[in-house]
Formats: structure tokens, sequence, C-alpha cells
């Protein structure tokens, strides 16, 4: 597997992707929407005896601190619906993956970062994380999804808080909360994120493919 702006290990069923622009804090340019969609609607599926997936991002700050600002200033209208359309479809194919995808967020997971996060089965957040929704910063909202998903992980309430404030949150308030699953020291999300696979890799693997699509329905 081949791409520009991800790095790949395939390693005992586990397939570990880091979004790989450190310099820019990972943040989700053209490429690497090309790249993941790729990766999750072409070639995972293919992978055999895979049990699980882990999303990452590399460098010590950032999972990944957003949609890439510096591609916004060309939006028109049109441009931008499609651009919110990709997204959706791309965070979809995650979301609908027929293994368990964990996104380990290992510092900054921003914007379009915080919802690609969202649209994993689960999330582990080092204790460095942040998460927020900045957008209404931008006078934009969240394009991806992700006033939905806030919504079915937080409650309408606090998501609506966090969305229209931009506030950035901690591990342990994501984890107060129920955004994040677990908040582990730093340097140990993917690590906790493969314990959970390989536990997850002793199941019955259709019973969990059946069990993401009707948690999928909710
Ligand atoms: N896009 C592009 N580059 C970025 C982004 C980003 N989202 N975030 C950071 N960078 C770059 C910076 O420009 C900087 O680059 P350079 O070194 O070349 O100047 C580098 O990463 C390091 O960033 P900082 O120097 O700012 O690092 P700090 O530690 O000072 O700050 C922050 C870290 C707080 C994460 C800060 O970088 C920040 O606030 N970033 C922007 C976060 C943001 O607003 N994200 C949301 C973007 S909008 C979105 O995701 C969804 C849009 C939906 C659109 C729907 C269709 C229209």
């Amino acid at each position: 597997m081949n791409y520009k702006n991800l790095v790949t290990e395939f390693e005992n069923g586990i397939l570990t992707i880091t979004i790989n622009r450190p310099k820019a804090l990972n943040a989700l340019n053209a490429q690497t929407f090309s790249d993941l969609k790729q990766l999750f609607g072409e070639d995972a599926v293919k992978l055999e005896n895979l049990h699980g997936v882990i999303i990452t991002g590399a460098g010590s700050k950032a999972f990944v601190a957003g949609a890439d600002i510096s591609e916004f200033s060309s939006l028109t209208a049109e441009t931008a619906k499609e651009l919110s359309q990709r997204g959706h479809d791309i965070f979809n194919l995650i979301e609908r993956f027929p293994k368990v995808v964990i996104a380990a967020v290992n510092g900054f997971a921003l914007g379009g970062g915080c919802e690609l996060a969202m649209a994993c089965h689960m999330r582990i957040a080092g204790e460095k994380a942040r998460f927020g929704q900045p957008e209404i910063n931008l006078g934009l909202i969240p394009g991806y999804g992700g006033t939905q998903r806030l919504v079915q992980l937080v409650g309408k309430g606090k998501a609506m808080e966090l969305l229209v404030t931009a506030d950035m949150i901690n591990a342990d308030e994501a984890y107060r909360l129920g955004l994040a699953n677990h908040v582990v020291p730093i340097g140990e999300e993917v690590a906790k994120a493969k314990e959970i696979i390989s536990k997850i890799a002793t199941k019955a693997p259709i019973a969990i493919t059946n069990t993401i699509k009707c948690v999928n329905a909710y």
C-alpha cells in the first residue's frame, strides 16, 4: 500500500495508519483525503486476516488539526459543497468499515480532525490530546458530519456548547463526556488501541461486523 500522506503498517492483523504531514499538524488536504478514500474504499477491505484498524497522527503534537485551511481561500459555494460531500463520503467509509477502527489521538484533534476521530468506532486519548470544533471561528460549521456525531457521543446540550463556543477540551474532559473511551499516558495511544483490537480478534468476526452495522444504525 503506497500513499503520499499516509504511512501504513500491517502487523498481527492490525493495520496502523499514520497521517503524515507533521509540519502542517497533519491537516487533511485534498491528497490526504484521496489517500484515505483509496485505503478505506479499496485497499484495506482486501487485507486477509484483518482484525482492526488504528488511525493516528505523525509527530508529537497533533492527531489532525483539521481540514487544511490553506486550501480554503479559493473555495466557492459550489466547491465548498463538493469538499463537504467528499469529507462525508470518506468519513462514512470509515464509520461503515466492517472491522473496528480506533482513533489513537496523540495531540490536537480539531475541526475535521475531531470529526475524523468521531467517525472512528472508538477513541483513545493520550494525556496531551485536545479536542475541539473551532470551525465557528472561521465562519464555518463542521462540514464532515461532526454536528451529528458529536451529538451522538456527548449529547445535544454539551455538543451545542462545544460547537458554538469553539471551546477546546482536554483528554480528561473528553473521557468524562464520553468522547474518549480511554485516557493513556503520552505515547501509549497506539499500544492501547492494539490491546483492544487483540481482544476483539478473539471474538466472532461476522458478529463483530454485524454489531458495527447495528450500532451505526443508531
Ligand atoms: N490547516 C493547515 N495548516 C495548519 C492547520 C490547518 N488546519 N493547523 C495548523 N497548521 C499549520 C500552521 O499553519 C503552521 O504552519 P507553519 O509552521 O508553516 O506556519 C503549523 O501547522 C504549526 O501550527 P501553529 O504554528 O499554529 O502551532 P501552534 O502550536 O501555535 O497552534 C493549533 C496549534 C492551536 C492547533 C493551531 O495551529 C490552530 O489553531 N490550527 C487551526 C485549527 C483549526 O481551525 N482547525 C479547523 C479547520 S476547519 C475544519 O477542519 C473543517 C472545515 C469544514 C469545511 C467544510 C467545507 C467548507
